[in-house]
């Protein structure tokens, strides 16, 4: 089956995008090991099925970067709060691949691993795997500095937009498009993918309706050809 559209994850080596993977698709927070290329899951919305790319943050496979994000309807770029330098590799490394995807792609941000920062973040899971509606009290202790702030993801997206050119009154609002997630307790990893899933969407039925339009109908094509006059009847 071909998928209808392609979000693709992108960051650094280390900063949690298996893991973010993991934890919306399998519901659980599990061991990871470096990705090795690329991988992708398969994830139905509404009517559309939407392929869900994992790529791997090591520099001997960013050449494949720009491979995985070819056609791509949305791109995550991550990075892990608690590592400054992961915002930066995001900016100097990983933007450029993004060249090859569509020309309206949309883009989040997100600084994974909040657990670590914000006490706020860490949210118990229950036995069956799902997350408790409850936050777990402020007084968790949050032992990490965080190094990146919201206000730097909201700067760094409005340096994505001036990379693309793009009119920052006709792009979504870096405030909608930037996240902070753990991939550890689930905080937001919910809210980013069906955000960036509903964003996708008009993108999809456009070309769905381009595609449709691009069909040749073989049998309007009869009826047509059997009802309208033309000179060689
Ligand atoms: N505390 C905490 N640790 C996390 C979180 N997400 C991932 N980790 C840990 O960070 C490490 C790297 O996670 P991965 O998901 O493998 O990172 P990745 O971005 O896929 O790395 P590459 O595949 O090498 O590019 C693992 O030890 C994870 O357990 C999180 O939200 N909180
Ligand atoms: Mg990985």
């Amino acid at each position: 089956m071909k998928p209808d559209g392609k979000v693709v994850l992108l960051g650094d080596v280390n900063v949690g995008k298996t893991s973010l993977l993991h934890r919306y698709m399998e519901r659980r927070f599990q061991g990871t090991v470096s990705t090795v290329g690329g991988a992708f899951f398969l994830k139905q919305w509404g009517p559309h099925h939407i392929s869900l790319w994992d790529t791997a943050g090591r520099e001997q496979f960013h050449g494949l970067g720009s491979m995985y994000c070819r056609g791509a309807a949305a791109v995550i770029l991550t990075y892990d709060v608690t590592n400054f330098q992961s915002v930066v590799e995001l900016e100097d490394r990983f933007l450029a691949l993004t060249d090859t995807a569509n020309r309206d792609c949309i883009f989040a941000v997100v600084g994974n691993k909040v657990d670590l920062t914000d006490a706020c973040a860490c949210v118990p899971e229950a036995e069956d795997g799902h997350l408790s509606e409850k936050p777990i009290s402020s007084s968790v202790p949050t032992k990490v500095k965080k190094q990146v702030r919201m206000d730097d993801a909201i700067a760094f997206y409005k340096k994505i937009l001036k990379y693309k050119m793009m009119d920052e009154k006709d792009a979504p609002a870096a405030e909608k498009m930037c996240f902070e997630t753990s991939a550890k307790s689930g905080y937001m990893v919910d809210q980013l993918f069906e955000t960036v899933f509903d964003m996708v969407v008009p993108t999809i039925l456009e070309q769905k309706a381009e595609g449709s339009s691009q069909t040749v109908d073989l049998h309007n094509y009869k009826t047509a050809k059997n009802t309208q006059p033309g000179c060689c009847r």
